[in-house]
């Protein structure tokens, strides 16, 4: 609609944006107003998230969004913020945080997991949260903390939203990586918290994406040069549940990879799956838009090529990515594969040593330069994805005919080759700002502006008409097995 137009604030654990989003006759349209890094940093002896750098970063990309949308006579009619999942802060009645928000690379969980567990046993945890065991689920870093009296835990999208609006929520996509939602009802596990030592008021109550958090403090309008009555909508809070959202797949039987710092690789669901079976494969059943069932495991990752090109940065002049997987991509097949999945290459510092040293040990060519070891970081995500995939269809039953990469790895060409060649299944990689768009194309729904009723079909049809996807087939299909 003509004057109207929407703000995501979209934050990755490497970098954020804020991205003005309008619905026009050709499709949506997004324009990118402001970009920043980001990144948990060593802090007061832990590692931590720097939520008043990024709420300044917040309060820029707003200023930036009015801006342009006043250029072009629009209205910035809501705004809707989401961030990686599992981590919040502190916070007491004043609105004081108690510390910096922790970040889920710190290591502090390593003895809160064994208290949680006995106090809880993981198959019962399972069975009620449908949550895979990550060492950093949102549980075990309550469970990790000091004292948890005269404050509430808001998860960091909804932190932002509290600083911006006053007001105080859960937003339950993200709330579905705490351990302590009901993965069946979508509320509360309200039966865990009392065994776990939590108050049952110990976060907001909770909130389904669409739903209006509340309108700008008079002190934030002023300073975005925002109106007040600019409303925070709740979206898919989790970035992972709004990439998933706007996924421009056109038949049901696709699989995603939502590819960032992590890679998030599964399927769509109506209804969780919290058998044995599920959780001795760490499959995890995450709430998405419009109460559907993210069926997903964690995969290692770009993090890794991350933090070695952030160790080659330090070491000398900053590696040139695009030339590093063109050198990758010439190297002939057949290198060593580690488990991308494992929890050695969960901290920061030192990649390059612990993926050799993986390389090593897992008795193939010894990856000797550079570009071997990125090589070695490709082929063994690519076989992470197969693997995860085919274990996907297996417990689901769910037929997968094709595979939507979407984020900034969706760039990656080598990557997107490799998942189709070890799948042996299409790739269609694209849109990289899946995030955003999902942030924006709900907000756009909750204003009435895409056919009601039509839940992910509708904003899925709006996401096909906004992305051009690029497809990578198969090298040699006969020699692979499909998943499913
Ligand atoms: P997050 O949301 O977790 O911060 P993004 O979705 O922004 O992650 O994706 C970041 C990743 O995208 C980077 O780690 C990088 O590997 C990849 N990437 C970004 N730009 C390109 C590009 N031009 N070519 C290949 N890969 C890219
Ligand atoms: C991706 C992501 C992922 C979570 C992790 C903490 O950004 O939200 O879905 O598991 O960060």
């Amino acid at each position: 609609r003509q004057g109207v137009a929407f703000a995501a604030i979209d934050i990755g654990a490497s970098s954020g944006r804020v991205i003005l989003g309008r619905l026009t006759d050709a499709g949506p349209d997004l324009q990118t107003v402001h970009r920043f890094a980001n990144g948990a940093q060593f802090l007061g002896g832990a590692l931590r998230w720097d939520i008043e750098a990024l709420f300044a970063e917040v309060l820029a990309g707003l200023a930036a969004a009015a801006q342009a949308a006043a250029v072009a006579g629009d209205t910035v009619t809501s705004i809707g913020i989401d961030t990686w999942a599992v981590d919040y802060g502190l916070v007491d009645d004043t609105g004081a945080l108690r510390h910096l928000p922790f970040s889920y690379r710190d290591g502090r969980t390593g003895t809160s997991i064994g208290v949680v567990h006995r106090a809880v046993p993981p198959g019962q945890l399972y069975g009620q949260t449908g949550l895979q065991f990550l060492p950093f689920n949102t549980v075990y870093q309550l469970a990790a903390e000091r004292s948890l009296e005269g404050v509430q835990a808001l998860l960091i999208p909804d932190l932002l939203a509290y600083r911006l609006t006053g007001e105080r929520r859960t937003e339950a996509t993200n709330a579905s990586t705490t351990g302590l939602l009901d993965a069946r009802t979508g509320t509360w596990a309200v039966d865990l918290f009392g065994p776990l030592g939590l108050r049952e008021d110990l976060f907001p109550p909770l909130v389904e994406p669409g739903s209006t958090i509340g309108t700008l403090l008079p002190a934030i309008a002023r300073k975005t040069g925002l109106p007040e009555v600019t409303a925070v909508l709740a979206v898919g809070s989790h970035d992972t549940a709004s990439a998933v959202a706007a996924v421009p797949a056109e038949s049901a039987h696709f699989a995603y990879i939502s590819s960032g710092t992590w890679s998030l690789v599964g399927v769509e669901l109506d209804a969780p799956i919290l058998t044995d079976e599920s959780r001795t494969a760490n499959f995890t059943n995450e709430r998405g838009v419009d109460g559907t069932i993210r069926y997903l495991r964690n995969t290692g990752g770009l993090w890794l090529l991350q933090e070695c090109l952030r160790e080659w940065s330090v070491e000398g002049p900053s590696p040139d990515l695009a030339e590093l997987l063109a050198a990758a991509a010439a190297l002939p097949a057949g290198g060593p594969i580690i488990d991308a999945d494992s929890t050695d290459f969960l901290a920061p510092d030192g990649m390059p040593g612990r993926i050799l040293r993986a390389a090593v040990a897992s008795g193939g060519s010894i990856p000797s330069s550079r570009e071997a070891l990125v090589r070695c970081i490709m082929d063994s995500l690519a076989e992470a994805y197969a693997r995860t995939l085919q274990d996907a269809a297996r417990l689901s039953g769910h037929r997968i005919d094709v595979i939507h990469v979407v984020g900034g790895g969706s760039q990656n060409a080598l990557l997107c080759q490799l998942t189709a060649d070890r799948t042996g299944l299409p790739v269609l990689a694209g849109p990289v700002e899946a995030t955003a768009l999902g942030n924006i194309l709900v907000q756009a729904r909750a204003a009435g502006l895409l056919d009601a009723g039509t839940g992910l079909a509708g904003i899925r049809r709006a996401a096909r008409a906004a992305a051009s996807t690029v497809r990578y087939d198969p090298a040699d299909k006969a020699a692979l097995t499909s998943a499913g």
